[in-house]
Formats: structure tokens, sequence, C-alpha cells
């Protein structure tokens, strides 16, 4: 399928200048370039949660799952499971998974379950128009918040790598190319792709103007060094004024979920011995 045609008819109501407009622009461009591979757009299936970001599984003429909020990736999680041949993309909100989704993102962190997860993470509930999230600065002044938030926000990237996520990287809706580039990276890595995708709130968290002063694109740094990664992660906190280095900061090789389980599969391990054991004795 061509990039023109994985655009629906669906009505978009998305805010004049949202970066959401720049993450579909750079989701439909990257699974054309897969179809031209020969990746048949049939075997992808996109997962969103409940918010802005998840309209995309309107607007996007792909499979897809309308999912409920905070539960993004458990939906992800059992369709990869059930299908291992699927590519599954997932798409969150930074309210929908760095707040009430929070446990299932380190659980599939640490799961290492193959899916490719772009935060949308504009640092506010863009939905319910404009409350503080876990990633807004302190201070915020939202809907929730007139006085400001009491918070500090915390680092996403520093949760990802701390529960052994096996890609994480960072994004930015001022730089369409290199969010096309690291998308197309998390999907060809096998397992868990986590990528943070700054993205620009026009109507209630406009970071544009600091985000294009503060973003860089990450050069000679080494992915596969987990300390160097740590060190990246914390150049900038979500809070304070510092560079924010855009693109890979960490890679490894671990065997997926899905992986594991194959491996198993068809053999009783000594639990399920034990279990079955159990259980003939009571009948
Ligand atoms: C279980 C549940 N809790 C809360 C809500 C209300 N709700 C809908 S969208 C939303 C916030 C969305 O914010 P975010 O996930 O950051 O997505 P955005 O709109 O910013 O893309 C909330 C709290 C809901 N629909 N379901
Ligand atoms: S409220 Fe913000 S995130 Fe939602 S569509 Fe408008 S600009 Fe985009
Ligand atoms: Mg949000």
């Amino acid at each position: 399928m061509n990039a023109r045609d994985l655009i629906t008819g669906a009505q978009n109501t998305w805010c004049p200048g949202c970066g959401n407009f720049v993450i579909q622009f750079a989701l439909k461009n990257t699974i054309a370039a897969l179809g031209k591979e020969g990746v048949d757009t049939d075997r992808i299936v996109l997962v969103t949660g409940i918010g802005c970001h998840a309209k995309m599984a309107d607007y996007l003429n792909i499979n897809s799952f309308y999912s409920i909020h905070g539960r993004t990736l458990p939906v992800a999680t059992a369709i990869k499971m059930a299908n291992p041949e699927l590519v599954v993309i997932a798409c969150a909100g930074d309210g929908d998974c760095y707040a009430e989704g929070l446990d299932h993102l380190v659980f599939a962190a640490k799961r290492n379950t193959d899916i490719t997860l772009l935060v949308h993470n504009n640092r506010v509930y863009g939905l319910t128009t404009g409350q503080y999230t876990p990633t807004s600065p302190l201070g915020f002044r939202g809907r929730s918040t007139p006085s400001g938030t009491v918070e500090e926000p915390f680092n996403p990237l520093e949760i990802m790598l701390a529960s052994g996520a096996t890609f994480v990287a960072r994004g930015c809706t001022r730089r369409m190319d290199l969010l096309q580039r690291t998308i197309m990276e998390g999907i060809r890595h096998p397992g868990f792709a986590f990528i943070d995708v700054l993205q620009v709130c026009a109507s209630y968290f406009n970071l544009s103007d600091y985000y294009e002063r503060s973003v860089y694109e990450i050069r000679d740094h080494d992915e596969r060094d987990f300390e160097a990664a740590c060190r990246k992660a914390r150049e900038w906190d979500y809070n304070t004024d510092a560079p924010i280095g855009l693109g890979t900061i960490y890679r490894a090789e671990r065997p997926t979920l899905e992986e594991r389980l194959s491996a198993v599969r068809g053999t009783e391990t000594d639990r399920e011995a034990t279990i079955r054991n159990v259980l003939e004795k009571r009948t």
C-alpha cells in the first residue's frame, strides 16, 4: 500500500498545529516503506489507548484496536502472544502510559515483548483539556493545577533503562525525519522498543519554540553501553533547561517473551509437573 492510501476518510479533529499530525505522517511513511520491503500491511496492527493520540486508530488505514485508557500495552501484548507473526505498534499517551498504565509499561520492558511503543508525550492530558501528567514540569499551570504543580516530573527514559528495556529512544515532533528513522529502527528491533516522542500540544502546552532551541540529534554515542545510555538519559530531567538529545540511546539483545515461551511450549516444566501431580492426587 502506498503512503497516500494509508490515510482514512475519517474526519480529523486534531487541533491545527498538533504534533500528532507529524507522528501520523512519520508512521504512515514508515508503514509504506515496510510495504516496499515486502512486509504485508495486513500483518501490521496498531493499538492505541484513549486520548487525542488514540485517534490514530481512526486516521490510519491499517488493522487497529482502539483500547482503553492505561491499557494499551496489555492489549498489544495479548495480540503479539496470540499471533507472533504480527508486527505490533502501540501508540499511547503520556497520561495513558506514564500515569494510569505505568505498571504495564514497566512489565512490557521487563518481559521484552516484541512491540514498538510510541508515547505521544505532550506532557499534558490533551483530550480532557489540560491537566498535568507525570512528565509536566514543576509549576505547570493547567486545568487541575491553576497555581502550578508542586510535583517534580519523572524521567521515563531512566524508568525504561531500569526496567530492562532493550531499545530506548527519544523523538520529537519538531524533527520529523529523525523521528521516522527512529520508528523504523524500533520496528526492526526484535524486542520491546520504547520511543518517547516529545509531541507539541498546540492547545494546552505548546512547547514548539522551546523544543526548537533545545533538541539535538545524538551522535558519537555507544548505544550498546548501558552506563553511557544512563548518562545520556540523565542529560535532561524533563524539568530544567538542558540540551535534549534525540535518537536511540540504548539497544541490547535479549530473548523476547514470545521466544522464551515457544522454547518451553510442548515441554513440561517442573512447575507444571508439580501442579499436575497435585491435581491428579485430588481427583
Ligand atoms: C480508565 C479511564 N480513566 C480516565 C479516563 C479519562 N481520560 C480520557 S483521556 C484522558 C487523558 C488523556 O491524556 P493522555 O493519555 O496524555 O493523551 P492525550 O490526550 O494527551 O493524547 C483521561 C484521563 C478514561 N477515559 N478512562
Ligand atoms: S488538545 Fe493538544 S494533543 Fe489534543 S488535538 Fe489539540 S493540540 Fe493535539
Ligand atoms: Mg498527553
